[in-house]
């Protein structure tokens, strides 16, 4: 399935556990990475049902690899973005919720990356930037569209301009990470919520990473319109009769307090 030697996959029981190895280069992304990437979630086996993806050795990844980035006209650098972003659609909107496990740095198209997961886990050595604003580039793989949604307008603007880097503990609290765990277990953390996320129901999945965002970004009517149906044709899934039913008979768990 894949064969590139910078980019690992595996089947963890349910889990489709993704790894970039090229920890040499702080897991750089090249053209061949994203291809690879692309090809790896265009064809998760049926039995996936979440997957995870973390980076070999100190940091999650060093985004765009610069040295690929010498020598491209105009109309090669937009054929380059559009390939990031159709690699990183293929993460946030394919078949599976994607957590990714993060450590190091996460910067520039690494957080592109790991905003097009579903789930950002982050251990406390983590640290996020878009060096792309001193380097005298743009983001271009689709971290103007994601990352905004995640921090806001304002932030992203400020991490450009003046090469802002935030650390773990303010990463989580802006938004950029929605779990902080103690350093070197970003991925143990993010496979238990990987196997927990795996046991929904697969629409409720589906309906969560391919319409929740359409609906937010829907005006307020349409958005209204859009929830009640995929919140009939969620219901009316055998499956979720059963989950009723088990939690009706006594069978299913209770919400805890946390
Ligand atoms: C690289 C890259 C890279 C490391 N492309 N080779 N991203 C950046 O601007 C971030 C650039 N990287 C760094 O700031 C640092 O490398 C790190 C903070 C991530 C890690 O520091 P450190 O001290 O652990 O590693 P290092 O010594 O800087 O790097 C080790 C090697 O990796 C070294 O190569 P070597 O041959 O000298 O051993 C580095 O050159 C290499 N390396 N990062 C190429 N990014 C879709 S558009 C997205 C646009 C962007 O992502 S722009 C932001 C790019």
């Amino acid at each position: 399935m894949n064969s590139n030697p910078d980019i690992h996959f595996e089947m963890q029981d349910t889990v489709a556990v993704v790894r970039l190895t090229r920890p040499t280069k702080r897991n750089a992304l090249n053209d061949k990475l994203i291809a690879s990437l692309r090809h790896i979630f265009e064809n998760l086996p049926a039995t996936a049902k979440a997957a995870v993806i973390a980076g070999d050795g100190d940091h999650f990844c060093a985004g765009l690899d610069l040295s690929d980035l010498q020598e491209r006209d105009a109309g090669q650098g937009m054929h380059h973005s559009r390939s990031w972003h159709h690699a990183l659609e293929r993460v946030q909107y394919g078949p599976v919720p994607v957590v990714a496990a993060l450590h190091g740095a996460v910067v520039g198209g690494g957080l592109e990356l790991a905003s097009a997961c579903h789930i950002r886990v982050a251990d406390e050595s983590a640290f996020y930037a878009l060096p792309e604003g001193t380097r005298g580039i743009f983001v271009g793989g689709g971290g103007s569209v994601r990352i905004p949604r995640l921090i806001g307008v304002a932030r992203m603007t400020d991490m450009m301009l003046t090469g802002r880097v935030y650390n773990a503990a303010d990463g989580e609290r802006v938004g950029l990470a929605q779990y902080l765990e103690p350093k070197g277990t970003s991925f143990a953390k993010a496979m238990e919520l990987a196997k927990r996320i795996g046991n929904n129901a697969p629409l409720t999945n589906y309906a969560l990473i391919n319409v929740l965002p359409r609906i937010a970004e829907q005006p307020a009517d349409q958005g209204f319109i859009t929830e009640s149906m995929i919140s009939a044709i969620a219901q009316s899934a055998p499956e979720a009769k059963q989950r009723v039913r088990d939690f009706l008979e006594g069978r299913a768990a209770k919400v805890q307090q946390a």
